[in-house]
């Protein structure tokens, strides 16, 4: 049946038919239509305190709901302020729907006021973007906007809608299903590569699983611990496949790459096949680790473009990483040994000097919540401690920016993650400069009470830089003291946070005690020396 409405309120329709429930943003002039339209609708909007900590949201929530997050902003300096957020949601393979208000679409290219090329801008790292100027297509362009950005290989997709076209009326009916020609993800692997996956799995001595974040994203857990307990394949992750499978798992042994754990850095040395899950091993990843021409290369991923990119692929495998794990499953036997277990056996055992390290404040974490977390990180030396010592339990519960590497991500993705998943405790896991770059989520949190916890190092330094400054520029420091920051626990207080300063070993367990217990949002700085290493 077709009803007529405005485009702002057919739009708000397709969000409702599509299962939204919240959604993250700023108004102004150039969107205040679709505003108008939400009003009287149940969707919830989370009014934030800059554009870029919207998308931050709504990938937070993304990511820990397994459905698209939506985040919406003006024309001109609202779009804009969207970019970084959406540039992390393309890298990481999130899926995010943003919509944009734009100027009058008959002074579109006029450089009239807060007009910007929002589509022209975001081109190369949305999934795909659409700027609509026939009213007619609005309905049709959001639901495949939603479908681009949730299949396949996930990722953002921006529509940006002119203020004139939210204004004008339409006969509105939403289609049943949505047809895109030339876009098929194919989720099936070919029978025949699997075939000889399984082959090249069970010929190899020394066969090693690198998992990726597209394993938690195709929810093929399950299916990976099957593979990896059948033929006691140790498994070594990147950033963003931490949690893939527990990180207790006796076969599990760590990240790897340039901030990577020795042990899965050593393993991957050493190993004569490499099966890649769901991940693209950027430069980060393989760190100094030279692929050789010995080792054998099986490459999972469900978009073709990911394979043969930055390694030479012998097995490329296309399809969706719990289909083509389960396939193999099939066809392959029980090993009996543990090649890497010299290798785990291994493993550094951290100094307990009775100085307070940022491990023994993760592990404590680890600990007191026994892994029942969702955790969100923000960008730096505190990333790879929290990737290093925390114990992540779950598939989707370990939650940073991989692939970008934006600071400022952990609070407002932590926020989203705690609207998505109310019911879980979430702990972002932040830094001094990180945290200060988007620390006016804090008015966020008060004004909607999310009761999130935040663990903020402070080492007065943007501590990952001066490290490196330290290694590679002979102590010549510059830019990376942040002398002046403000003092923390006055700021929550400000907020009507509750908030700890952590200085010394022996509150430890008390100070994680008391955040555990608080029942609202809670601010716990924990006072770092500068000269803490990354990797101890
Ligand atoms: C938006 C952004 N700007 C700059 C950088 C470069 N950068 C990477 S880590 C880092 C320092 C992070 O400092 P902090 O958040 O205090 O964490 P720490 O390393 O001290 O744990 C900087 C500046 C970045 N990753 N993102």
């Amino acid at each position: 049946m077709k009803v007529k409405m405005t485009v702002a309120r057919a739009m708000v329709e397709v969000l409702k038919s599509e299962g939204v429930e919240i959604i993250f943003g700023i108004p102004g002039a150039a969107i205040y239509p679709f505003y108008d339209a939400l009003y009287s609708s149940d969707i919830k909007h989370v009014l934030v305190r800059t554009e870029q900590a919207a998308v931050h949201e709504a990938s937070g929530y993304a990511r820990t709901t397994g459905k698209v997050g939506v985040c919406v902003a003006t024309s001109g300096p609202g779009a804009t302020n969207l970019i970084t957020g959406i540039a992390t949601a393309y890298m990481d393979s999130v899926p995010i729907v943003a919509i944009t208000g734009q100027v009058n679409s008959s002074l579109i290219g006029k450089d009239v006021f807060q007009e910007v090329d929002i589509t022209g801008a975001t081109a190369p790292f949305t999934k795909h973007n659409y700027l609509v100027k026939d009213p007619k297509k609005i309905v049709r362009v959001l639901k495949e906007a939603f479908y681009i950005a949730s299949t396949g290989r996930r990722g953002p997709v921006l529509v940006d809608v002119p203020i004139d076209v939210q204004m004008q009326e339409i006969e509105f009916e939403i289609p049943r299903e949505i047809e895109i020609p030339g876009y098929k993800p194919r989720e099936k692997g070919h029978p025949l590569q699997i075939k000889r996956a399984a082959e090249a799995i069970e010929a190899a001595k020394k066969p090693v699983i690198c998992s990726g974040g597209g394993v938690i994203a195709s929810k093929a857990s399950e299916e990976l611990r099957i593979l990896v307990e059948r033929q006691k394949i140790p498994v070594i992750s990147t950033l963003m496949g931490i949690g893939a499978i527990s990180t207790n798992h006796p076969y599990y042994l760590g990240m790897i790459g340039s901030h990577g754990q020795r042990e899965a850095n050593l393993a991957l040395r050493q190993a004569d096949l490499l099966i890649v899950v769901g991940a693209r091993l950027a430069d980060r990843a393989l760190g100094d680790t030279k692929i050789t021409d010995n080792m054998k290369i099986i490459h999972i991923d469900i978009d073709p473009a990911e394979i043969g990119k930055n390694v030479d692929t012998n097995i490329p495998i296309v399809g969706d990483a719990k289909y083509v794990l389960s396939e193999i499953n099939k066809r392959v036997s029980e090993r009996e040994e543990f090649w890497a277990a010299e290798i785990k056996a291994q493993k550094k055992i951290l100094p307990d000097d009775g100085k307070l390290h940022p491990y023994d404040v993760l592990r404590e974490i680890s600990v007191q919540y026994d892994g029942e977390y969702i955790i969100t990180t923000d960008v730096g030396q505190h990333q790879i401690w929290a990737a290093h010592h925390l114990y992540i339990k779950r598939p989707g519960t370990f939650i940073t920016s991989g692939g970008l590497g934006t600071m400022g991500y952990g609070v407002p993705a932590a926020i989203g993650a705690k609207f998505g998943k109310p019911e879980e405790e979430v702990i972002a896991i932040t830094g001094d400069g990180s945290f200060q770059m988007l620390m006016q989520e804090l008015a966020t949190i008060k004004r909607e009470q999310v009761p999130v916890k935040i663990v903020l190092f402070n080492n007065t330094r943007l501590g990952m830089v001066y490290e490196l400054q330290k290694k590679r520029c002979t102590g010549r420091f510059i830019a990376t003291c942040l002398d002046g920051n403000p003092d923390f626990m006055i700021l929550a207080k400000a907020y009507e946070i509750e908030g700890m300063r952590l200085e010394s070993k022996e509150k430890l367990k008390e100070a994680i005690s008391a955040m555990k217990n608080h029942k609202g949002p809670f601010l716990l700085e924990v006072v770092t020396s500068p000269d803490e290493p990354t990797i101890p």
